[in-house]
């Protein structure tokens, strides 16, 4: 049984949002075009309160791209972005909904940020979207959304190693690459450690 997971395609991460990834609306018609070939659809959804640690503005003499020390976790600096309640919050209203079962949220924690959609970056509060997967009888999970180089890396990372075949789907991601390379870097990561990564058309043309 397959799931695709959709993480964070809200407003703040693209053109003109608060933290905006770079033609991070591109991949929208690609995601829409592969939900039709799922049965389950989750969605994940970065949503921090306001005081949020990973916020620069809450650390004084802090600029966004500055890494701190948060609560003994390296911590990169962003600007305020997916604040709860927010219109940067909310997903690009472009983005096909209707097919999405469950959204789990993250960040909401102001001592330790959550990059992936299963789990905080200490480890140490579950989201319930693996539980809820297993239940489901999942199997392999598709992992598409933004940002390749955090929430889709640290997403896909968790899934494969909790125990699904993971699958991220390139074009229809868009990463941060705030350093040169970090997409890159991070599409290798994954494929090291299991991972597979496609384009949408391969995986459309072999079937679903
Ligand atoms: C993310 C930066 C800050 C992400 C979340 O989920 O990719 N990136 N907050
Ligand atoms: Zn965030």
């Amino acid at each position: 049984m397959k799931a695709l997971i959709i993480t964070d395609i809200q407003n703040d991460f693209c053109p003109r949002g608060a933290l905006a990834v770079n033609e991070g609306d591109q991949i929208i018609p690609v995601v829409n075009n592969l939900i039709p070939h799922f049965n389950l659809i989750v969605a994940v959804q970065d949503w921090h309160p306001a005081n949020h640690g990973s916020f620069a503005a809450n650390h004084p003499n802090q600029q966004p791209g500055n890494i701190i020390d948060l609560n003994g976790l390296q911590q990169v600096l962003w600007p305020i972005h997916c604040v709860q309640g927010s219109q940067g919050a909310e997903y690009v209203a472009t983005l096909n909904k209707d097919k999405i079962e469950r959204v789990f949220q993250k960040g909401q924690d102001p001592s330790i940020d959550s990059y992936s959609g299963f789990f905080d970056n200490g480890r140490r509060n579950s989201t319930g979207m693996g539980e809820y997967l297993k239940e489901k009888g999942v199997t392999e999970t598709y992992v598409v959304g933004l940002a390749t180089d955090y929430c889709v890396k640290y997403t896909a990372l968790d899934s494969q190693d909790i125990g699904f075949s993971t699958t991220v789907i390139e074009d229809a991601c868009r990463g941060v690459e705030q350093n040169p390379g970090d997409i890159e870097r991070a599409l290798e990561e994954m494929r090291g450690k299991g991972i597979n990564v496609i384009q949408s058309p391969e995986l459309l043309n072999t079937g679903l």
